[in-house]
């Protein structure tokens, strides 16, 4: 498809368990929670967010806010690791926003599209870390749809053509990693997602 774009293997051991310990410790400040959809069930997917902007849902809708809805506070900051990886595959100006998924006990994402941003031509950049999973994607407009396999330390983007591609995880594949203390994946996706400053 074009416009997604694919690094596998993008981070070596190393590199995803220091990013793994940089997301745990900022998350003791911005406890994952489980977010309410608009019509009112939570979640399966536990979230929180890192920069000055996140991604939030509840009764009210879908947006980017610069608190945390349990805590009342601001957001950590990105790792910088992250903006690094960010200027090294798509560049351009610097994200804004890092959302922060958690999936453990059978938990996926249905099919949706990123476009709660406020400039929808700048991408969208997702990092993986632990159990591998099975990421379904396909055209904007609907019709048919791929799976492949994100591993732990695996980059992904949607740029361009693809920046409103529909896209979800099918299932993750418990116990295929032993990467996250306690289990599970973790994925980071990192957004401009305020309106630029100039
Ligand atoms: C996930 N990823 O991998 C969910 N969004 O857990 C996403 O929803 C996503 O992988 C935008 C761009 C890339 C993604
Ligand atoms: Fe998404």
């Amino acid at each position: 498809m074009p416009g997604f774009r694919l690094w596998p293997g993008a981070l070596d051991a190393q590199a995803q368990a220091q990013l793994t310990a940089d997301v745990f410790a900022r998350l003791e400040a911005a406890p994952l929670y489980r977010p309410m959809t608009p019509g009112g069930r939570p979640l399966s997917v536990r979230m929180s967010n890192f920069g000055p902007l996140g991604w939030v849902s509840d009764p009210r809708g879908y947006r980017y806010q610069a608190i945390h809805p349990e805590t009342g506070q601001g957001w950590p900051d990105i790792p910088a690791v992250l903006l690094d990886l960010w200027a090294a595959t798509v560049g351009g100006p610097t994200p804004d926003a890092c959302l922060v998924n958690l999936y453990r006990d059978g938990a996926r994402m249905g099919l949706h599209q990123d476009r709660d941003e406020a400039d929808l031509s700048a991408p969208v950049l997702s990092v993986s870390l632990g159990d591998t999973a099975v990421f379904r994607i396909g055209p904007a407009e609907g019709g048919p749809t791929t799976t492949l396999r994100l591993e732990s330390g695996d980059l992904c983007a949607l740029t361009g053509p693809a920046r409103l591609a529909r896209h979800g995880i099918d299932r993750v594949l418990e116990g295929s990693s032993r990467l996250i203390p306690g289990g599970g994946r973790l994925n980071l996706t990192l957004r401009r997602a305020g309106v630029s400053p100039d």
